[in-house]
């Protein structure tokens, strides 16, 4: 089987596209290398023969109908994907995250043998409050630019699907953390602030839940989706969470605890306007597939933290990087600098 896989350098996409090469598939890793792609991330599999790289941008429609062309599934992680950045700068959401998923589309039309895994997230649904867990059939209600952008490509998919007829599965995950993160988001900005003995700025309160899933699980997820690929026309969306739900105050008291840092780095700061309170999936779908997280959040997050302690810095270097500017604009006032 042959897969071209978008975003293959990023966070999500490394991971998955590492260990279908591992098992056997050729695989087509188109990424755009934004400052969120970091070659180290496929170093291992960089010159294996069954893996193409080809350096492009999703939005480029005579090179997605090109590889969609010789592909057998398409995996699509490529996206814009950080909520702080989607508020600073939104329309490079729209182009990647909505126009980019419509070329896909349009090319997969002229394909109907070729089957499409699309990556879209909890937050469209908006917050959730306690204790109802989201259906794969609640309403949308997504509170980012960001949301908004992975909603609206939902929306595309779903009319494309009953138009012409796809077949097309939607993976709805919660949070997802481990090694190889990009440092903006929390789990590993945190860590490598506590790190460097730096403060740690927790958005308002802190007692946002977020559900937290570890990376090798979502994996393990998406490899079950691609061994039973729908045939039916239209869309089959399914929910991977963990069902851990956890207030990111009590993240930031583990990452200190873990690190044996000082639990006075945690800083609380200005909130990020229109804040999700809480996410929580229900994942039964997947868990009547078979699929259950095999790491607790609390030992996923022990090794995701040795991981950054050990290799972080390192990492981080052989990123694209605007990194020290996009941290100062989003944190330099809040932390008291400006
Ligand atoms: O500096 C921070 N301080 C802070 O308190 C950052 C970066 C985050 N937070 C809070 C905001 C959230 O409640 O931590 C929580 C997690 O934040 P992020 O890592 O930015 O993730 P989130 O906004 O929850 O979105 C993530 O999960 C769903 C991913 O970024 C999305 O791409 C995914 O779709």
């Amino acid at each position: 089987m042959r897969a071209l896989v978008t975003g293959g350098c990023g966070f999500i996409g490394s991971h998955v596209v590492r260990s279908l090469v591992a098992d056997g598939w050729e695989v087509i890793n188109l990424d755009r290398m934004t400052y969120a792609a970091n070659p180290a991330n496929v170093a291992e599999v960089v010159r294996h023969p069954r893996y193409r790289f080809v350096q492009g941008d999703i939005c480029d429609g005579a090179l997605v109908r090109e590889l969609v062309g010789v592909a057998d599934v398409v995996l699509n992680f490529a996206a814009e994907t950080h909520v702080d950045r989607s508020l600073l700068d939104p329309g490079v959401f729209v182009r990647t995250d909505v126009e980019g998923v419509v070329m896909l589309l349009e090319a997969l039309r002229e394909r109907p043998g070729t089957a499409l895994v699309h990556m879209s997230t909890d937050e469209v649904f908006g917050s959730i409050p306690a204790p109802l867990e989201a259906r794969e059939d609640r309403a949308f209600a997504p509170s980012s630019p960001y949301a908004a952008s992975k909603a609206a490509a939902e929306l595309m998919i779903r009319a494309y699907a009953e138009t012409y007829g796809m077949a097309v599965t939607v993976v709805r995950c919660c949070n997802v953390f481990g090694p190889r993160q990009h440092l903006e988001k929390f789990i590993p900005l945190f860590t490598m602030r506590a790190l460097a003995g730096e403060p740690m700025p927790l958005y308002g309160d802190g007692m946002q839940e977020r559900e937290w899933l570890y990376v090798d699980d979502l994996v393990e997820a998406v490899r079950l989706v691609l061994e039973g690929l729908p045939t039916v026309a239209g869309v089959r969306a399914v929910h991977v969470g963990s069902g851990e739900r956890v207030a990111n105050r009590a993240t930031a008291e583990m990452i200190c605890d873990l690190l044996g840092r000082p639990r006075e780095l945690i800083t609380p700061v200005a909130d990020r306007p229109g804040h999700d309170r809480r996410y929580a999936l229900d994942s039964s779908r997947m868990r009547e597939l078979g699929w259950a997280p095999r790491r607790r959040f609390v030992e996923g997050l022990a090794e995701t933290v040795r991981w950054y302690r050990d290799h972080g810095a390192a990492w981080a270097r052989t990123a694209q990087g605007d990194f020290a500017r996009y941290f100062e604009r989003q944190y330099g006032e809040r932390l008291g600098r400006r």
